[in-house]
């Protein structure tokens, strides 16, 4: 196996044996022939696209999206579960293939549409298509970057869709890339260009989620969150999946079962059609990293909307009690399919919840968040206000994930070591670095605003478009904003990509560079847009002036 796609990826360098993140060879191997068989209906559809001839778009937006998402990182670990789709997707190539030959169609020689796609070949297949298939290291950088990017993209277009939001355009475009990623004449200069396009669809998908979530639950407002628990017995829900959270909270109302937010799904109190649920009663926990031990303690059912899975211990007191929805999957772990209404049946957590204990208290108190985009403009004369009169000094965009690695000590030592006249705005999972570490507030603004999860990285690029606009800033980046960006899976590319394209420079990212980045295309991404790592607090700081 070949994997280098992850911040935690082996040595820096890549996985070979086994992830880190625990994928064993055969779950690559499988998720590498997933890929092509994505790229194969990609390559059909996207000339058919461009002949305008009519077919299914949601089976292939459904099959594309499904598809790259269950590749994320920690997302998917059940080899079956991911080659039924490898399945699936043969049949729809076929499809698609037989419809481009009745439309007089003409289809490029590519090898992902030569394969029959016959059980025996699999594995063999496997290998002819793995992530190392690309020799030039520069053309592999680009075309996988590329690949991540459509993977978070993929992943927030899922969450859209759930609310029955759809852009064609979005569809289209992955149709696309993935054709030019297939392509082996595919050049320098156009890989770049497709890298700055994903960028670009990125913000058209993180828009998208953006308008789904609003538009289903209010806008986020701010918010008080319990970090402690109750007497009841609880249901643990995990993930980004909003549409999945009201599901189980109507399912489970007047029940006495109390619902818990794990990880990325802390945002959910924010919303204020999903606030109003009273059994909706905290947050448990921190990162997904840390759910080993957290999951140990909670007692009840946990479900897993979306990622970040990690494979339990093999003596885990809760792997009997874990579920797995969209396309996550783990071997042994229930799956709930969505019904043909779009609805997922939770009785079976319900029933099982009620046999259990209360949630054992991990820590008490609360904590704020709910500062996104609408929230932040309803309070920017005070905002404004606090900038001009010198009170604030500097805005610290801290988005992205939380991980395993020591080094991510920094994020924790670079907040509390910020001059108090600054104020730290965040998203994602980043942000259980530095959540609980009272940093107080400048004249009653807290100096952490979080805007909610990963894809919520969106509200920053909408405020500093906003703030631009105030201070009549001819450029993005004479605003008093930096960037210093934590990274770990596929969806904090794409919002990386996204800022990109926005035209934002300087960002540092960490704690290290991505493995899949070569050597010249870092090049590339240091000339034109300034994008470095993170040294360490100290010099940090001094680069940005706030020693
Ligand atoms: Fe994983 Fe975290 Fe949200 Fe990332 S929980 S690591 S960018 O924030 O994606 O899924
Ligand atoms: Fe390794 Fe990360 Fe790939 Fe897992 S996702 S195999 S840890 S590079």
């Amino acid at each position: 196996m070949f994997c280098y796609q992850c911040q935690e990826t082996a040595k820096g360098t890549g996985c070979t044996l086994k992830g880190v993140c625990g994928k064993a060879a055969t779950t690559s191997a499988a998720m590498d022939l997933l890929l092509a068989v994505s790229r194969g209906v990609g390559i059909v559809s996207d000339a058919l696209n461009r002949a305008g001839a009519a077919k299914d778009e949601k089976e292939i937006g459904h099959f594309l999206c499904d598809a790259l998402f269950c590749t994320i990182t920690n997302a998917n670990f059940d080899d079956a579960d991911i080659l039924q789709r490898v399945e699936k997707g043969i049949a729809l190539r076929d499809r698609l293939v037989k419809l481009a030959d009745e439309n007089g169609v003409t289809l490029p020689e590519r090898a992902e549409l030569r394969w029959d796609g016959s059980k025996a070949s699999y594995a063999e297949e496997a290998k002819r298509q793995g992530v190392l298939r690309i020799a030039n290291e520069d053309i592999r950088s680009l075309k996988e970057l590329t690949v991540y990017g459509l993977k978070g993209m993929a992943a927030y277009y899922e969450h859209a869709s759930n609310l029955q939001q759809a852009d064609l355009t979005l569809i289209h475009f992955m149709a696309e890339a993935l054709a030019i990623v297939a392509d082996p004449e595919a050049d320098q200069a156009t890989l770049i260009d497709l890298v700055l396009r994903t960028g670009q669809a990125g913000v058209k998908a993180m828009a998208l989620l953006d308008k789904a979530n609003t538009s289903a639950y209010g806008s986020p407002v701010i918010t008080k969150v319990n970090l402690g628990v109750g007497r009841n017995p609880g249901i643990l829900i995990s993930g980004h999946d909003l549409h999945d959270l009201e599901d189980l909270l109507k399912q489970t109302e007047g029940m006495g079962i109390d619902i818990y937010t794990h990880g990325e799904m802390l945002p959910a109190h924010y919303y204020p059609q999903l606030k109003k649920y009273a059994h909706l009663v905290g947050n448990y926990g921190n990162a997904w990293w840390q759910q080993k031990e957290e999951f140990a303690r909670f007692n009840g059912p946990i479900i897993f909307t979306t990622n970040c899975i990690v494979p339990p211990r093999a003596d885990a007191n809760y792997k009997d009690r874990v579920f797995t929805l969209n396309s996550t999957g783990f071997p042994g772990w229930k799956h709930i399919e969505s019904g043909a209404d779009g609805h997922k049946d939770f009785s079976e957590v319900i029933a099982l919840a009620k046999t259990c204990r209360a949630p054992e208290a991990l820590e008490a108190g609360e904590i704020v968040g709910g500062f996104a985009h609408a929230q932040v403009f309803a309070l920017a004369d005070q905002i404004v206000e606090a900038v001009k009169s010198g009170a604030i000094r500097k805005f610290i965009v801290m988005s992205g994930c939380d991980g395993r690695m020591k080094s991510r000590q920094y994020y924790a030592d670079f907040a509390q070591q910020l001059p108090k006249d600054t104020v730290i705005l965040t998203s994602g999972c980043a942000k259980y670095r530095y959540n609980k570490l009272n940093l107080g507030d400048i004249n009653g603004i807290p100096r952490v605003l979080d805007a909610g999860q990963c894809n919520d990285s969106y509200s920053w690029a909408v405020v500093a478009m906003k703030l631009q606009e105030i201070f009549q800033a001819k450029d993005i980046n004479d605003l008093p904003i930096v960037f210093n960006i934590a990274w770990y899976e596929q969806k904090a590319v794409i919002v990386l990509l996204a800022l990109l394209s926005l035209g934002i420079k300087n960002i540092h990212i960490g704690p290290t560079l991505p493995a899949f980045v070569s050597p010249n295309v870092l090049k590339v991404l240091v000339e034109n847009f300034g994008l470095g790592g993170n040294t360490t607090v100290d010099e940090d700081l001094k680069a940005w002036g706030l020693a």
